[in-house]
């Protein structure tokens, strides 16, 4: 991580409630979850309840004033609002607080800025810090300019884009043609595969479901799997036979999270619409979650935003090692065709993971082989 062996940055987590509020608390979790992936501490949550975000300053301006103490009295190092702030949002609370303000797209970008792997992926990163820096430099040049790294400041300098805007536009427009020329490449892989006679199924999900520990006990891939948020940034694809013969080829793709900040929906929709390509999705659930509900309804929220709709869905419900013994819930997704009770970690359902794809396969008549 970008701090090295500097000790962990502390932040305060602040988040509204604009209705219930025990989601906003378990929001507020998750958000310490990304905190910790992208290397920093949280040190506790703040959340006002109120209708609407404040359109100067996000909570209340008394709020503000009370959380200042907070962060006078736990030594914090900055805080981490759980919405996309506006430039005059991060510009006001860093004159009330007199601290680092940083806001959930800037973590998930900073982090997916730490994982991007392949050139693709890091132009894709590259290009959404730098349309969110556009969009938001009047606010981060007060926020920016009074600290030296750490999150949030990771990726194209910030000198280079308060310079010159113009070149940070025709950066953009560079890095568009790049990735655009890249997908092209990709596009022509894809081509070869569906000329080839086996079918494709993609495995998506929230991040951290399981998905590329699935891949990976399917396949010989060795894909990075870690107990981190978006761990995965890259499509990978391997081929996979079944104990009956059955074969398909398997693409691991990038997680979602609620409130993916739409800059980076738009810098990977090529490398997310991978899954438009699939002729079978693998849903992956983390089942022991308790917001497990949530994030299926943002999967699919997130699916029809990418304008990938009306394919055969298999969900597998995995970490059933990690639900407690008295579990007594129906795990059901009403969009999917079928659903199969996994641990993908001890081995068990898999079975009935192959043989539900094998009978989709049959029903829909793939590649007769
Ligand atoms: N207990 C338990 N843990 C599991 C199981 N399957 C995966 N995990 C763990 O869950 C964590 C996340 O797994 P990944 O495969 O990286 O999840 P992912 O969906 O690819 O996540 P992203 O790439 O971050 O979106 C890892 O620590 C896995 O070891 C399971 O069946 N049971
Ligand atoms: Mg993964």
């Amino acid at each position: 991580m970008a701090m090295g062996n500097d000790p962990k940055e502390k932040y305060i987590l602040v988040g509204i409630a604009e209705r219930d509020e025990e989601e906003a608390y378990s929001s507020l979790d998750e958000l310490a979850d990304l905190l910790d992936t992208a290397g920093g501490e949280a040190l506790f949550q703040f959340i006002q309840k109120r209708q609407h975000p404040d359109p100067a300053t996000y909570i209340g301006k008394g709020k503000a004033d009370e959380l200042r103490e907070l962060i006078d009295m736990h030594d914090a190092d900055g805080i981490v609002c759980d919405d996309e702030l506006s430039p005059s949002q991060i510009r006001n609370l860093t004159q009330i607080l007199d601290t680092k303000v940083i806001d959930r797209t800037i973590l998930i970008l900073d982090i997916f800025a730490a994982h991007a792997m392949t050139r693709e992926g890091k132009l894709q990163v590259e290009m959404a810090q730098l349309k969110y820096r556009l969009s938001h430099l009047q606010g981060l040049g007060v926020s920016l300019s009074r600290q030296g790294g750490g999150i949030g400041t990771r990726g194209p300098g910030e000198t280079k884009l308060e310079t010159d805007r113009r070149r940070v536009k025709s950066r953009i427009a560079s890095l568009n043609k790049e990735i655009r020329h890249l997908g092209q490449m990709r596009e022509n892989t894809r081509k070869r595969r569906i000329n080839g006679t086996t079918p494709i199924a993609a495995i998506i999900g929230y991040t951290n479901a399981g998905k590329s520990t699935l891949l990976n006990r399917l396949t010989e891939a060795e894909v990075y799997a870690d107990d981190k948020l978006f761990a995965t940034l890259d499509p990978t694809t391997r081929k996979c036979r079944f104990p009956d013969g059955t074969q398909f080829l398997l693409t691991d793709t990038v997680g979602f999270i609620n409130k993916l900040p739409h800059n980076l929906i738009d810098a990977f929709r090529s490398t997310l619409e991978e899954a438009g390509f699939a002729d079978i999705l693998i849903h992956v659930v983390d089942a022991s979650d308790p917001e497990r509900d949530m994030h299926i309804r943002i999967v699919y929220d997130t699916l029809r935003e990418l304008g990938i709709e009306g394919k055969p869905i298999v969900t597998v419900f995995n970490k059933t090692d990690k639900l407690p013994a008295d579990h007594d819930e129906k795990l059901y997704d009403e969009r999917a065709n079928i659903g199969v009770l996994t641990s993908v970690k001890n081995g068990t359902g898999l079975d009935q993971l192959f043989k539900a794809l094998a009978d989709l396969k049959e029903s829909m008549n793939l590649y007769e082989n």
